[in-house]
């Protein structure tokens, strides 16, 4: 097994903007704490390196205050790398400020460019047999029937699935933690979508928790959700803990904040 789905020698970054208290938000909160977000980010890069991986950390781009989520911007697979078109008109010109990026490190990317594709980062599950992508708000059926065309001939096998309503992402109600495993809430879990998987459910109450990323050795896993992270110890998982509490007020998690990858 080569374990390409959580197994990677580099990610990319982006720092957060001042800009960043315009981020979208499904509910308003309270707008993040931009010092303590820096902070909380510092320590996520921090424990990226800590298991040996290169992290590119780009420079804040003032233009796009949710421009620290960079992860929705791009898909990133052993054979090169995929350009989404984001489903938020505020976010759609970040996903060109990333692909130059990019370039530098792949040989080959392709992009989505369907005028009525629209996908985000966020919605897809990359594990070692398969590629899930959840259709939501930001991620449409022409974008999933794009994708699918594009990886088709990198091996890959893309399967459209729903993120249940009123959730931002696929990935904010789930993370993979081996070839074999998903953390999913209830509440995805529920459709079935993970039945040849091994799921390890999210504690009732800690749904926001489910947003974690496996990043070689370690999973990082956001502050603030003992009983999910009881689990996850108790499965055998190296549990490394960030704060996210800013983030959250954007609803922002671990997987957001970086693309992970091993270029060829
Ligand atoms: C947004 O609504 O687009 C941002 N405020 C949060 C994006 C989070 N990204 C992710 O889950 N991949």
């Amino acid at each position: 097994m080569t374990d390409h789905s959580f197994r990677f020698t580099h990610a990319i970054t982006r720092r957060p903007a001042q800009s960043i208290i315009r981020g979208l938000r499904a509910v308003d909160t309270g707008n993040p704490d931009l010092a303590l977000m820096q902070s909380h980010h510092a320590d996520y890069i921090a424990a990226l390196k800590a298991t040996g991986a290169t992290v590119i950390e780009l420079g804040a781009l003032e233009d796009y205050p949710d421009s620290v989520f960079v992860e929705d911007t791009a898909l990133c697979l052993p054979q090169g790398a995929v350009i989404m078109r984001p489903g938020a008109p505020s976010r759609l010109g970040e996903a060109a400020e990333m692909a130059p990026h990019l370039e530098k490190l792949y040989a080959e990317i392709r992009r989505i460019e369907g005028a009525e594709s629209f996908i985000e980062g966020g919605d897809i599950l990359v594990t070692e047999r398969e590629i899930l992508v959840g259709r939501s708000a930001r991620t449409n059926g022409e974008g999933v029937a794009e994708l699918t065309r594009l990886v088709s001939d990198w091996g890959h096998t893309v399967r459209e699935l729903h993120t249940p309503p009123g959730v931002l992402h696929f990935k904010t109600d789930c993370s993979l933690m081996d070839g074999e495993t998903v953390l999913s809430t209830d509440r995805l879990a529920a459709s079935g979508c993970f039945a040849d998987y091994r799921v390890i459910a999210v504690a009732e109450g800690e749904e926001a928790s489910a947003n974690a990323i496996r990043f070689n050795d370690k999973v990082l896993f956001p502050a603030g959700f003992p009983r999910t992270r009881d689990r996850l110890v108790a499965a055998g998982y190296d549990v490394v803990e960030i704060g996210n509490s800013e983030c959250a007020k954007i609803d922002g998690g671990m997987s957001c904040l970086s693309l992970r990858f091993t270029p060829r």
